[in-house]
């Protein structure tokens, strides 16, 4: 896809991405609802979208190899058992008279039935709640001297498909919650499938993978009452990361705004671990991998956060889904810092090997490799996104591991994970874990086995099956394990001297923030401290804070109620890397999501220009009205009763409308009087709350007047004017930055 889509493209993939957010309206062309009666005529199946069947397998050359897809999962007209009997009836049981007890023999009963038994696995074990999609990388070339990597050449398009996930919740928890984002990115290219298992944040809490299980342990909920569910704002946690200083680094990376994203497609992604890199003539270097997304990094605001938990549980996911079914695409760019391959394997002073360090990007930049675009969305969750299985061993020629020790241990782990999870060792035969590459291995039976394999000698070598397979050389594309030289060295449970710095980072983190993003830190680990119950837990972790910077513990101590301690160390001197703040560029507006209160009394006339004016924008207008149905000529996409500013990046006001029968009464919170009386309150609340989370507001006409009810006018990102065109292209000008930051007392400097 084309990123400079011409203004034609991009009003028309919002004005799709309006139509997915607008109910079906009676009456309105396109629109009508499909029949509500049963169909009864027996018809074929819908045709089956093209990953209903296997993905095609190819040559590593890209040629098609002809082995059969597999079965679709529908065929015929007629409901079938799992045999493919045909059934007359479904929705009885067969009995010994109308009022007498189910029949054994009932074998239809008792397969429907203990399929669905059997239908939910376990889920993942860390990560259970994400989303997935489907898409495209194309390579720059940019990398060809450094590795032999075929999907990174030049022009090379490779079929991904990437899960986003939270940490710590169930499958049916919140997608707004504060944790680290999960950002799996599945590569099947022709030389083998790679898989690139990062997150959203660029460290992690340990520096090996043995204490996996006890980062895990305590994040989780209590093992008692099984609360609190996808928080890491309770005891066990908080009580683990202030024990174990390796983890305060990423812990100032949850407590800031990265914990909470705008969206999956406003998220960076990092490979986290140091890999190696290796071109065809077998030089290396050390890499690490960077997704820069296209419309920035962006985040929610806490109390944002916390509503949209409650409101819309599945918002990135939705937001996911929404903008790929109306076309537009997420993007993203693949990029690596490139280190030489020293035998002390550091940069900078920076252990590459350490996974609780970064190293700068104004030390080592950034660069771009590749671009992915999300095109497609799954067609059934359970097939793809929950059965998808990504292990770090899934490794293309010319990628190669480095030995850190948290990435060694998930080379265990991921293959491990999968035994339990997907039921045995066949899981890369479901439909999407299977290669794009041909597969010829020697690995047979088990549960689950869909292929039948020809052939006598699953063996080498042989001479029974001709000798096949062969083992491929350098010349046939084959993966070639780096030569590394191990040094000589006795057997230690023990790191190296250099992971033992646990705070510099997390240092240079903090004074990599704006005020803003400061503040923000602060009131999250207020917030999270606040909701201990262990005194001494809290008093801990202040010392922690102490030791990253004091301005943070007594900020935090503070709003806790808590001396603050001294630190017990010398504060390491950081130069401030200005690439991990959010805060101070600007970034395109594509897909936002405008909102606009319109009433009878508004311009009506007008709001057709309006709304035409925000798509020729590239962002997506959304009507709210006080009743659903159609206003002036258009359809009603948010009643007050459904629509809530969190789901809005900015609020215009066209009108000024008043209580409906089913609003609550205003109420003056102070006196419990009546507030002002003659605007809906569901209004003047999306307005105070949009104002609050410093959203751009733009208003005329009646608006005017409700900016003066809920008390913000003339405030900094309010805008006024005579017509919604006087203040449009004003609003448009402040979302580039993402927030109107100055509404944000910024007391830390
Ligand atoms: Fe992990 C899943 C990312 C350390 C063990 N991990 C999982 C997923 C992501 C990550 C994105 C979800 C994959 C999906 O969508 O299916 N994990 C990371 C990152 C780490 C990390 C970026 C550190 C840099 N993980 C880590 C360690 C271990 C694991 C140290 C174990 C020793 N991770 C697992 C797992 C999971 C998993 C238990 C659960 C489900 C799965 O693997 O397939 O094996």
């Amino acid at each position: 896809m084309d990123s400079s889509k011409p203004a034609k493209v991009v009003k028309d993939v919002v004005e799709k991405v309006a139509d997915v957010l607008t109910p079906d309206v009676p009456g309105v062309p396109g629109s009508a609802p499909p029949s509500l009666a049963e169909p009864t005529t027996p018809h074929d199946p819908l045709p089956p979208k093209p990953e209903q069947g296997a993905p095609e397998t190819r040559t590593p050359t890209g040629a098609k190899t002809g082995a059969p897809a597999s079965a679709k999962a529908q065929q015929g007209r007629f409901l079938t058992t799992a045999q493919g009997a045909r059934l007359r009836d479904t929705d009885h049981s067969l009995k010994a008279g109308p009022r007498g007890p189910v029949l054994l023999q009932d074998h239809h009963f008792r397969e429907k039935i203990t399929h669905f038994d059997h239908e939910r696995i376990p889920e993942r074990v860390v990560h259970a709640r994400g989303a997935g999609a489907h898409g495209v990388f194309t390579g720059y070339g940019t990398a060809d001297a450094l590795t032999r990597a075929g999907f990174l050449k030049k022009g090379k398009e490779t079929d991904v498909f990437v899960r986003f996930s939270t940490v710590l919740g169930s499958r049916g928890s919140a997608d707004t919650v504060r944790d680290t984002r999960g950002f799996a990115t599945k590569f099947y290219t022709d030389e083998g499938t790679f898989d690139l298992v990062g997150n959203n944040m660029p460290v992690f809490f340990i520096q090996d993978a043995i204490k996996f299980p006890d980062i895990i342990h305590a994040a989780k909920p209590h093992p008692d009452r099984e609360i609190p569910q996808a928080q890491s704002a309770h005891d066990t946690f908080w009580d683990f990361v202030s024990l174990h200083t390796e983890a305060q680094h990423h812990t100032i990376w949850n407590m800031s705004d990265r914990g909470i994203p705008r969206s999956y497609r406003t998220m960076e992604g990092f490979g986290v671990h140091t890999f190696r890199l290796v071109n065809d003539a077998g030089e290396t270097v050390l890499v690490k991998f960077h997704w820069k997304p296209k419309l920035g990094v962006h985040s929610l605001e806490w109390e944002e956060a916390q509503l949209l938990a409650g409101i819309d549980p599945d918002f990135h996911r939705r937001d996911l889904y929404d903008a790929i079914e109306a076309g537009a695409y997420p993007e993203w760019e693949l990029g690596i810092q490139v280190f030489p391959d020293t035998p002390e394997e550091t940069f900078a002073g920076i252990d590459l090997l350490d996974p609780t360090k970064i190293v700068p990007e104004e030390l080592a930049p950034v660069q771009p490799v590749g671009r992915m675009v999300l095109n497609r969305t799954p067609t059934n969750f359970f097939a793809e996104t929950e059965q998808v299985a990504f292990h770090l061993g899934h490794l293309p020629p010319g990628i190669d591991v480095t030995n850190d020790p948290l990435l060694q241990g998930r080379l265990f782990s991921y293959l491990d994970t999968q035994l339990t999870r997907l039921a045995g060792p066949n899981f890369p035969q479901i439909p999407i874990n299977r290669p794009h590459a041909a597969v010829n291995d020697m690995l047979r039976d088990g549960y689950h086995q869909h292929a039948v394999h020809a052939g006598v000698a699953p063996y080498r070598p042989n001479s029974l099956d001709g000798g096949n397979p062969f083992p491929a050389g350098d010349a046939d594309h084959a993966f070639v394990d780096v030569p590394v030289t191990v040094a000589e060295a006795p057997k230690v449970r023990a790191n190296p001297a250099s992971f033992d710095d646990h705070f510099s980072q997390a240092r240079l983190f903090w004074q990599s923030m704006s005020p803003v993003e400061k503040e923000h830190i602060v009131r999250a680990y207020t917030f999270e401290l606040g909701k201990c119950y262990h005194q001494a837990i809290k008093e801990r972790q202040l010392q922690c804070l102490a030791d990253i910077d004091p301005v943070l513990c007594a900020q935090v101590a503070t709003g806790l109620g808590l001396p603050a301690p001294q630190s017990t160390r010398p504060l390491a001197e950081v130069t401030p890397s200005p690439a991990l703040s959010q805060v101070g560029r600007e970034w395109p507006a594509d897909g936002r999501m405008i909102g606009i209160v319109v009433d009878e009394h508004s311009d009506l006339d007008g709001l057709g220009t309006l709304r035409r004016a925000v798509f020729d924008a590239g962002m997506v207008p959304l009507l709210i009205a006080p009743h659903g149905g159609m206003i002036g000529g258009l359809p009603v996409q948010r009643t007050f009763a459904t629509g809530r500013s969190v789901e809005f990046d900015a609020l215009l006001l066209a009108g000024a409308p008043a209580p409906a029968p089913d609003a609550l009464p205003a109420r003056d919170a102070k006196a419990g009087a009546p507030g002002p009386a003659n605007v809906d309150p569901r209004v003047l609340l999306l307005v105070q709350e949009c104002w609050r989370h410093a959203k751009a507001i733009g208003a005329w006409d009646g608006g005017v007047d409700v900016l003066r009810a809920a008390g913000v006018a003339d405030t900094p990102g309010v805008v006024t004017g005579e017509s919604a065109s006087d203040v449009l292209g004003t609003v448009q000008q402040l979302m580039a930055a993402h927030r109107v930051w100055q509404r944000f007392p910024a007391s830390i400097a």
